[in-house]
């Protein structure tokens, strides 16, 4: 019954600002299933699938997938997991998204952690990266920028008027980071 009505935190922030990094940290001590919307699409180009050449031109351009893709990869991967506690990391990234997602699951999120971090050090971050990633270079880089400006954004505004975002300042150290994060979480369920 607890499977009907899963508790899902939406974390968004521009491209390095930590998602990945604080949902390690939040997995660990409050028994969420991780999902990172584009580790799910980077799987599927690694699987072979047949989306999987759109997905890595999408990627590699800083576009947004199709919805009804990434939508499909999240409900599995939701299915697959038996938790009923959810971060969806980097996903909704536009208002298509976020109303598609509604829709299909019929989920809205308990609240939205937005990760707040200027550009220049979110360029830095992303730039010492090295494991690979075939977005981190500098041109598509300033297209991910710009697609979070344009279209990430406005979602996190949507949230924000029903009372939903938490915003962290994430340009401090990761241990800082997370003491504000434990906060919102919350200690009783430590
Ligand atoms: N680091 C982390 N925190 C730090 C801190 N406080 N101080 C210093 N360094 C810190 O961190 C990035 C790097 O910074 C790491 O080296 C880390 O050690 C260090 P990370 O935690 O990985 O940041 P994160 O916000 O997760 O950055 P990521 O690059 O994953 O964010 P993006 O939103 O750009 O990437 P994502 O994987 O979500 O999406 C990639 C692409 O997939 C998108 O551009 C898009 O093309 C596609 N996509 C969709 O189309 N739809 C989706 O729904 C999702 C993705
Ligand atoms: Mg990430």
């Amino acid at each position: 019954l607890e499977k009907k009505n899963p508790t899902v935190v939406f974390v968004l922030g521009g491209p390095g600002s930590g998602k990945g990094t604080q949902c390690a940290n939040i997995v660990k001590h409050f028994g969420y299933t991780h999902l990172s919307a584009g580790d799910l699409l980077r799987a599927e180009i690694k699987s072979g699938s047949e989306n999987g050449t759109m997905i890595q031109n999408m990627i590699k351009e800083g576009k947004i997938v199709p919805s009804e893709v990434t939508i499909k990869l999240l409900q599995r991967a939701m299915q697959e997991s038996g938790n009923d506690k959810f971060l969806i990391d980097g996903f909704p990234r536009n208002e298509e998204n976020r109303a598609a997602f509604e829709k299909v699951t019929g989920i809205e999120p308990a609240y939205v952690l937005y990760f707040d971090c200027p550009e220049e050090e979110m360029e830095r971050r992303l730039l010492s990266r090295n494991q690979g990633r075939e977005d981190d270079n500098i041109e598509t880089i300033r297209k991910r920028f710009k697609v979070f400006l344009e279209s990430s954004l406005p979602v996190i505004n949507y949230y924000d008027a029903k009372g939903k975002v938490r915003k962290i300042d994430a340009a401090r150290p990761i241990e800082e980071v997370f003491e504000s994060v434990k906060a919102i979480f919350g200690p009783k369920n430590e």
